[in-house]
C-alpha cells in the first residue's frame, strides 16, 4: 500500500498554496469527456499533477491532469480532473494517490464517474448508470501490501462500497431533472483494449451492466479509507446485444461528451443538496 508519508505531503502542498482554507465534505473525480462541466465552476484553483509531490503526470490526452479546489453553486468541492489507468502502466497505487489525497483533504463524500461500455442490452449509448456495485476484474487490489490502520481496515468489508443513500438521491434528483438514471453494476478491467464479443457475453453472465478501466481501484481505496461513495457511469457505446457495437476512441469521446451534458446537470443538483 501507498506510503501515507506521500499522500499527507501531497495534500500539505496543496492545503498550503491555497491561501485559505477550502472545507470541502465533497469531491468528483471526473471521467472521459466531463471536462467541460468543469468549466462552469467558480473561485477556481488548480494544481498540476506535475507539480504535487508524489504524482505523476497523466499521459492520456482526453484527460485534464490536476487537483482543483472549487465551487459548485457555492458549495465547495475537491476535483481530481484527470487520472490514472492501470492500461498507462500505472500501479495501483498510482492509480489512487488522488482519490487517497482527496480523502485526506478532509472529503467525506466522493462522486466519481466514468465513461463505460454498455453491457446491459436495454442501455443505450449517451444514457447515464447509477453504479449499485462492482466487479473488480482487474486482478488487482490497492491494498495489497502493509495496511495503514489510520486509513482503514486490513480486510474492509465491501458489501456497500457504493453508498445506498447517495444513489437514491441522484435518481431522485435526477427524476425532479427529467433525466433517465440507469442502475447498475460496473465491471472493471485493465484494458486498453475493448472486448470481444465473447468477453462481452461472459461479462454480462457474471451480472454486469456496464464495463470500464478505471473506478474500482478508485472506490476500493476510498471505501477502505472511509468515504461514501457515488458512482456514476456515461454509458458510450451500446451492447447490440451479443457483442458490443464496433467502437473507437473517438467515439467513446463524442458519446461520452453527449452524456455529460446531462451528468453536469446532475452533478450539480446533487452536490448542492448533499
Ligand atoms: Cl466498450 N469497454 C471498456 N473496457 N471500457 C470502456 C468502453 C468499453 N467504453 C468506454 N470505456
Amino acid at each position: 500500500m501507498q506510503n501515507p508519508q506521500q499522500v499527507k505531503s501531497a495534500a500539505e502542498f496543496i492545503r498550503a498554496r491555497l491561501g485559505k482554507p477550502h472545507d470541502a465534505k465533497t469531491a468528483i473525480i471526473l471521467g472521459t469527456g466531463l471536462g467541460d462541466w468543469a468549466k462552469g465552476l467558480t473561485e477556481v484553483q488548480s494544481f498540476d499533477y506535475a507539480d504535487i509531490p508524489g504524482f505523476v503526470p497523466s499521459t492520456v490526452q482526453s484527460h485534464a491532469g490536476k487537483l482543483t479546489a472549487a465551487l459548485v453553486g457555492g458549495c465547495p468541492v475537491w476535483l481530481q480532473q484527470g487520472r490514472f489507468h492501470l492500461y498507462e502502466g500505472r500501479t495501483p497505487d498510482e492509480v489512487c494517490m488522488g482519490v487517497r489525497t482527496l480523502a485526506e483533504l478532509g472529503a467525506d463524500n466522493l462522486i466519481i464517474t466514468n465513461a463505460a461500455g454498455a453491457l446491459n442490452p436495454q442501455f443505450n449509448a449517451g444514457g447515464l448508470m447509477g453504479i449499485s456495485d462492482h466487479i473488480n476484474f482487474t486482478g488487482l487490489s490497492p491494498l495489497t501490501g502493509p495496511n495503514h490502520d489510520a486509513w482503514g481496515d486490513r480486510f474492509p468489508d465491501m458489501s456497500r462500497a457504493y453508498d445506498e443513500a447517495l444513489l437514491e438521491l441522484a435518481h431522485a434528483k435526477a427524476l425532479e431533472l427529467g433525466i433517465r438514471l440507469e442502475r447498475g453494476i460496473y465491471i472493471g478491467v485493465t484494458g486498453p483494449n475493448l472486448e470481444t464479443p465473447a468477453e462481452t457475453r461472459a461479462f454480462r453472465m457474471l451480472g454486469a451492466d456496464a464495463v470500464g478501466m478505471s473506478t474500482v481501484l478508485e472506490v476500493i481505496a476510498a471505501h477502505h479509507m472511509g468515504l461514501r461513495v457515488l458512482g456514476i457511469s456515461c454509458l458510450t457505446n451500446k451492447n447490440l446485444p451479443d457483442c458490443m457495437a464496433e467502437t473507437s476512441l473517438e467515439e467513446v469521446i463524442a458519446t461520452a461528451g453527449a452524456a455529460a451534458n446531462k451528468l453536469s446537470k446532475l452533478l450539480n443538483s446533487v452536490i448542492t443538496a448533499l
